[in-house]
């Protein structure tokens, strides 16, 4: 085995949690002089201006009208795997979110036989606790994700729920990796001017709450505007809301209707808001359900404490009293209070902050991250 690996990711190209965690992997890979290869639907978020790091394979599909609507993406995605293996002799296939890019690695190594490279599949959340376990798509999730090579999570959470879930055995090995964040990229710069530029009337000491996410009804965007109301109420602040999905224009719709839409920003989805997210004061995460959360994560590396629901994998990363609240799922009365604490009390305040800030370079920096996902690919290189 050469030192230097050949490695490919898969993911799904659009905003979101998995995507960004898989092109950070391939991108630090890259960076420790490895070759690394995307094969993907379409160019990833984060690696738009990266692509001379990295080698980029499209997956299209044929647009023969038969085959419209039919779902042909994992068949494709598996003959391009099959291709690029081939002509790349890949070590490793490191697929991220298990329905269907796990299925489609199987079949590609169906086809390699003893060509195949080695098959990491990362689950996300969604893969297991919405999709993955759905009837419709369990039997070749669960069968897909039993013959990879070696599977992660990032979180103990997920690995619970991923072996109950499915009915797979505890002892079926599953390796936690905890989500990281790149920690240079998102600090503790307080520059206010990012939100004054959103809300020109920004008084100096007004509370500015923040939220990112896809929109989709599992992460409460309700909750996000009931806290924001209630909150208001006692403290005039200020809410920004980042990304886009269905439950935007809801959102948006209820902050007219009460008459808050001056102390409301929509910015839909923003490749880079590293800025905006440290000049925040309080990070709001009210989802139903978290297999991480890793915009929380950016958060907290930005000194922003965060108050979520206490769901899924986010108590791994947000300590209750700590570095932000956690209550339960729709709780916002409880939420509200809780930001009231952290926006009241300049000094709390700070303490979570400072002390968001040190446990996130204590556990989530993305060294010793990548090292473990090196160290993973080597060890079944070894075994191979
Ligand atoms: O729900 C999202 O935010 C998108 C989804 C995805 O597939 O990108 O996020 C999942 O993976 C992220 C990265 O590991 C996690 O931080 C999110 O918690 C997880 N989402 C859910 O579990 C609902």
């Amino acid at each position: 085995m050469s030192a230097r690996l050949n490695l490919a990711i898969t993911c799904f190209p659009t905003f979101g949690g998995s995507g960004m965690v898989a092109t950070e992997i391939g991108l630090a890979m890259a960076e420790r002089g490895h070759r690394v290869h995307f094969i993907a639907r379409d160019l990833p978020v984060r690696l738009h201006g990266m692509t001379r790091k990295v080698i980029f394979h499209e997956v299209t599909e044929s647009d023969y009208p038969a085959l419209s609507h039919s779902g042909t993406y994992p068949l494709a995605l598996a003959s391009k795997m099959i291709e690029v293996s081939s002509y790349e002799k890949l070590d490793i296939l490191h697929v991220h979110y298990a329905v269907p890019h796990a299925t489609a690695a199987w079949m590609a190594r169906e086809v390699l036989g003893d060509k195949s490279p080695r098959i990491v599949t990362t689950l996300h959340g969604t893969d297991t606790t919405l999709v993955g376990t759905d009837p419709t798509y369990l039997p070749i999730t669960r069968f897909s994700i039993l013959r990879s090579d070696a599977v992660t999570t990032p979180s103990e959470f997920l690995r619970r729920a991923t072996w109950d879930g499915f009915g797979i055995p505890d002892t079926f090995p599953i390796d936690v990796i905890p989500n990281f964040v790149d920690t240079e990229r998102y600090r503790p710069v307080r520059n206010r001017a990012h939100l004054r530029q959103l809300f020109p009337g920004l008084a100096e000491n007004e509370p500015v709450l923040i939220h990112v996410s896809n929109f989709r009804p599992v992460k409460r965007i309700g909750d996000v505007v009931s806290v924001f109301e209630a909150v208001q109420r006692k403290r005039p602040c200020r809410l920004v809301m980042i990304g886009d999905g269905p439950e935007r224009s809801p959102a948006e719709r209820r902050i007219r209707e009460c008459g808050l839409e001056h102390r409301a920003a929509f910015l839909g989805k923003q490749e880079s808001f590293a800025e905006i997210l440290a000049a925040a004061d309080v990070f709001l995460l009210p989802s139903e359900q978290e297999s991480f959360g890793l915009a929380a994560l950016e958060a907290l590396s930005c000194g922003i404490p965060v108050v979520a629901s206490n769901i899924g994998g986010i108590p791994e990363q947000v300590q209750h009293g700590t570095t932000g609240y956690l209550a339960p799922v729709g709780d916002v009365e409880a939420m509200a209070n809780h930001v009231l604490e952290l926006v009241r009390d300049l000094d709390r305040w700070r303490i979570f902050s400072r002390r968001a800030r040190e446990h996130v370079l204590e556990h989530f920096q993305l060294a010793p991250a990548i090292d473990r996902y090196e160290a993973l690919y080597r060890r079944l290189l070894e075994g191979a």
